[in-house]
């Protein structure tokens, strides 16, 4: 499967979008799927379009998850990813992110989290670090980050993982069983913007790999990092996973694939 396009990169040069790009078209390979099919926001990770060769909706800042889900519903045979940013999934489009956790289909989004709405040219995102000075917040940001992990758990995200995207190779592994999981599955990516958010630049040496898949666990896990200190570790990889009917084995509209 080829999945090159011949579209001029417009990424920064050094950017890790080059990288979860790498690993994407590592993963889909790897898995052997076929009828894939993509959504994206809007900001620099929705580039992503214009770079992987498969089909899609450019869609709508905030609206990735609906859009997933709509053609999920018209074409349940289609292995739907959708490309999010940590704007677009945890400001405008947070309610879906909820939604979808309850609903289970089985579809994937990664979330490019660079903690700064980044096309726009630098504003503060709910993951953004306390204290970071952009040009939404001159005095620095006072409020405290949203941890995306907490929330995937509390929503019923079947399938919840962390990598780093500068661990092409891991995150390549990641997003196959993403891919692979059976009902929702998320995979936060830590990326960093070379030019709005520096500060944050630099969170490989703080992390370290888990693979778990009890509740407990997750929720430990979970709160070992609050997107704010460089204090402390990162656990990347599988962070919560479990077998939970899905939207489309549950709807009997949905059974045989239409
Ligand atoms: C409905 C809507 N709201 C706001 C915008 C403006 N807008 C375009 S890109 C963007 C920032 C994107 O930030 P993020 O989702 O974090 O992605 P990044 O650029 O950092 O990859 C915003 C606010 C828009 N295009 N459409
Ligand atoms: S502005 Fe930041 S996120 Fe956007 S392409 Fe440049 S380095 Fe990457």
């Amino acid at each position: 499967m080829n999945l090159d396009t011949k579209n001029e990169i417009t990424w920064c040069p050094g950017c890790s979008n080059f990288m979860i790009l790498n690993s994407v078209k590592k993963a889909i390979k790897k898995s052997k799927i076929k009828n894939f099919t993509m959504v994206t926001g809007i900001g620099c990770h929705a580039k992503i379009f214009d770079y992987l060769n498969i089909s899609g909706i450019y869609g709508l800042h905030g609206r990735v998850l609906p859009t997933m889900l709509g053609i999920k519903i018209g074409n349940p045979k289609l292995n739907v990813i959708g490309f999010a940013g940590d704007g677009d999934t945890y400001s405008e489009g947070l309610s879906h992110f909820i939604s979808a956790g309850r609903y289970n289909s089985n579809m994937t989004l990664l979330v490019h989290d660079n903690q700064s709405f980044s096309l726009t040219t630098g504003q503060v995102t709910p993951t953004s670090q306390q204290g970071f000075k952009a040009k939404s917040e001159p005095l620095g940001n006072f409020n405290t980050p949203l941890n995306p992990l907490k929330l995937a758990l509390s929503s019923g995200i079947t399938f919840i993982a962390r990598c780093d995207s500068k661990d092409i190779d891991h995150t390549a592994k990641i997003i196959e069983q993403a891919i692979k999981h059976k009902g929702f599955a998320f995979v936060e990516i830590i990326q960093t913007c070379l030019i709005f958010n520096k500060e944050m630049n630099n969170l490989s040496k703080y992390t370290y790999k888990v693979n778990n898949s009890n509740m407990k666990k997750a929720i430990i896990l979970a709160d070992k990092w609050n997107y704010n200190s460089k204090k402390g570790k990162i656990p990347i990889g599988i962070i919560y996973k479990e077998k939970r009917k899905t939207l489309e084995e549950n709807w009997p509209q949905l059974k045989n694939g239409r």
